[in-house]
């Protein structure tokens, strides 16, 4: 057996005042707290260290400068404490975090830190952005202008394996781990560049909004509890269905709560198998840890048999897909 005992750290609420050391000190006591329950993995949410800024137009670029990490994300002065927790605990995280480079660009970006190296080991930058470049004109409207903020990612969708997790010896290696970021999880040609990769645990951080009419494209009469409920069950329909259709385990851990008493963002953090079952779930739209033993070699009966692509893809049918 391949077990990994993996958590996934849900972040509540993070204001737009909130002073950094503040809330790296949450993110903190949820790496311990994951780690007294034996993690050797935690995930983080998407842009894990401020509020969730895509949501606000920025006039003034030092503002908006101020929520994006500038250089080594491990050594920077806002976030270098988490990395060296982890080191000291022994404890792999993949986080998420705005990133700018030194040449000037802007991704949405997660990196996955291997403990024992002191390392970055995997470095993903968001893809599919969501939402618009320009605010709507309502000025009540939730905006989300990542295709503002953002560029679209441009290092693809790229799966690692990762060491110390597992005996190197065991049939199957080190486990091939992926990383995506919040609405790549609703595309399936994420997921299958992950799988046909052999991926055997997908992480996703996101920041999904509870009622968002303008940016769904819906009606701003329709019940917001419903809607809201729908956000929800879309998040763990594609965690599940996609999870299911690649044999992989996929973990995701939500930023949510009200950020600054007004913007709704829904919990819903999840570790699921790769029969698409969710085998743990947050309680909770606050802080909050979850953990699950994942036994990797569960992937194996369905990357062998209904989901053996190399047996099963048609890829001759499937040109579509790369034009256009
Ligand atoms: N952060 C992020 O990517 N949020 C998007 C909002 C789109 S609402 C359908 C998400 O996919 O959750």
């Amino acid at each position: 057996a391949r077990i990994i005992r993996i958590a996934a750290a849900q972040v509540g609420a993070v204001h737009r005042a909130d002073a950094r050391p503040k809330t790296l000190i949450r993110l903190i006591s949820l790496l311990q707290e994951a780690a007294s329950k034996g993690a050797e993995v935690v995930l983080f949410p998407e842009c894990t260290f401020t509020t969730f800024f895509p949501r606000h137009f920025f006039s003034a670029v030092a503002e908006l400068e101020s929520f994006f990490e500038h250089g080594d994300v491990t050594t920077a002065e806002n976030t270098r404490a988490i990395f060296e927790k982890a080191k000291e605990l022994g404890v792999d995280i993949c986080i998420g975090f705005a990133e700018a480079t030194d040449d000037g660009e802007h991704y949405n970006t997660c990196v996955y830190y291997h403990a024992k190296s002191g390392s970055i080991l995997s470095k993903y930058r968001k893809i599919h952005l969501p939402g618009d470049f320009e605010p709507f004109p309502d000025p009540d409207a939730v905006n989300q202008l990542e295709k503002r903020y953002f560029k679209p990612g441009n290092l693809g969708f790229h799966a690692f394996r990762v060491p110390d997790l597992t005996d190197p010896t065991a049939d199957n290696g080190e486990p091939i781990f992926g990383m995506m970021i919040c609405n790549d999880r609703r595309w399936a040609e994420a997921w299958r560049c992950l799988g046909l990769q052999g991926v055997e645990v997908v992480f996703t951080g996101y920041n999904t909004p509870g009622w968002a009419p303008q940016m769904w494209g819906i009606s701003a009469d329709q019940d917001p509890k419903t809607a809201r409920a729908e956000a929800i069950f879309h998040h763990k329909l594609v965690m599940q269905a996609h999870s299911y259709t690649n044999a992989c385990f996929s973990v995701s851990a939500a930023r949510c709560g009200l950020d600054d008493g007004k913007y709704d963002l829904v919990g819903g953090s999840t570790i699921v198998g790769p029969d698409g079952k969710i085998i743990a779930e947050t309680a909770t739209e606050e802080d909050e840890v979850i953990v699950a033993d994942c036994d990797l070699d569960l992937c194996s009966p369905g990357k062998k048999r209904t989901f053996d692509f190399g047996r099963h893809r048609r890829v001759e049918h499937y040109s579509i897909l790369t034009s256009q």
